[in-house]
């Protein structure tokens, strides 16, 4: 259940080596047809959204966080492979659980920390918090709280961009608790009928709060929705960050040159509790899963498959690793350091005419 600062799980710290995991066997095949400064790239981004948001639950804990902070560790490798495709004038719309992908766009980790803790230097100027980031410079139109809201948006937002002749495209995450929605068929629909570039991405955590997939959904392949209108489909391994990246690449191409939506179902794993009022295991699943997918961790596998490959050395991991921390670290200063908004901001940005 959510409850607004309740005492949250703690958070195991990950390991950075590969410590053992094997690599993902379809995952060399690809990394061996990927630029070695790609693959490091995508690593970097990894890295930096676990390291990030095991400190976003620090400071939740310490309640320098207020409201509901959703995490997304476990799920690194979708957002990442995902963004890896765009370029800088297409847009993205996430849901409420939006750091990694806000981090994987560019957004400045200090501006994403400080909008976390309320402050005024925060990417939505300290008002919208950690389900309410946006960038419009960068395309980022949200942090969505309501579950599905994004969805219509993305419709929007293409049909917008398409009527004004634009070649951009747009991604749409969600969860799969969303794809039962009235909205979410409603702008399949259109996405359809109107040819619009959009791509969405249903990241299949398997949980919606505590419910899982299996008690809410008659389908078990979720990309299935696309067939009822007529739309290109795509099932990918939501732990491998390669796969994602060349699923979604596929969808890019067909959105640009075609014109054409795609569904896309990212299968994947939270591997904290919903928010970070909840427990990690809870009544719904046990400790035995969740340890069980941890060992399918996404940064794990992809360093496992690096090393293999000679790609990088366990030297090369820990100077990376020291990196993003220090960027972590720089963010919670930079934050720190910021100030709250004035209470008259209160009644500032409520409506753009
Ligand atoms: C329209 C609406 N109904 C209910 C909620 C309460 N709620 C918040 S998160 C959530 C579960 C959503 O799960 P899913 O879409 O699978 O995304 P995940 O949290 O797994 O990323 C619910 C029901 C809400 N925010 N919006």
């Amino acid at each position: 259940m959510e409850a607004s600062h309740a005492a949250a799980g703690t958070v195991q710290l990950t390991e950075v080596s590969a410590s053992g995991t094997p690599p993902g066997p379809m995952q060399i095949d690809r990394a061996q047809r990927t630029p070695p400064a790609v693959l490091k790239d995508l690593l970097e981004k990894m890295l930096l959204i676990r390291r990030f948001e095991e400190k976003a639950a620090e400071l939740y804990s310490m309640g320098k966080i207020g409201g509901f902070c959703h995490l997304y560790i476990g799920q690194e490798a979708v957002g990442v492979g995902a963004i890896s495709t765009l370029g800088p004038d297409d847009y993205i719309l996430a849901s409420y659980r939006e750091h990694g992908q806000a981090l994987a766009r560019g957004l400045d980790p200090g501006e994403i920390m400080a909008e976390l803790c309320g402050k005024k230097s925060g990417v939505s100027k300290g008002k919208g918090g950690s389900m309410h980031l946006f960038d419009k410079p960068r395309g980022f139109l949200g942090g969505h709280a309501i579950v599905g809201g994004q969805i219509p948006l993305a419709a929007g937002v293409a049909f917008a961009e398409k009527y004004l002749k634009k070649p951009s495209v747009t991604l749409c995450f969600f969860g799969e608790a969303a794809v039962n929605i009235g909205s979410f068929h409603e702008s399949l629909n259109l996405a359809a009928l109107w040819k619009l570039p959009v791509i969405y991405i249903c990241e299949n955590n398997r949980f919606g709060m505590g419910t899982p997939i299996e008690r809410t959904s008659a389908l078990y392949d979720l990309s299935q929705k696309a067939c009822a209108y007529n739309m290109a489909r795509g099932c990918v391994d939501g732990m491998d960050v390669l796969a994602v990246r060349e699923t979604v690449a596929e969808a890019v191409e067909r959105a640009r040159s075609q014109s054409a939506p795609t569904l896309i179902e990212a299968r994947t794993y939270r591997f904290m509790g919903h928010s970070m009022s909840d427990p990690v295991h809870g009544h719904y699943r046990t400790k035995a899963e969740v340890e069980e997918q941890r060992r399918h961790d996404p940064i794990k596998v992809f360093i496992a498959t690096l090393e293999s490959l000679g790609v990088v050395s366990p030297a090369d991991i820990e100077e990376l690793n020291e990196k993003v921390r220090d960027s972590v670290e720089d963010a919670v200063a930079f934050s720190e350091r910021s100030e709250e908004p004035e209470p008259l901001e209160l009644h500032t940005d409520v409506y753009v005419p």
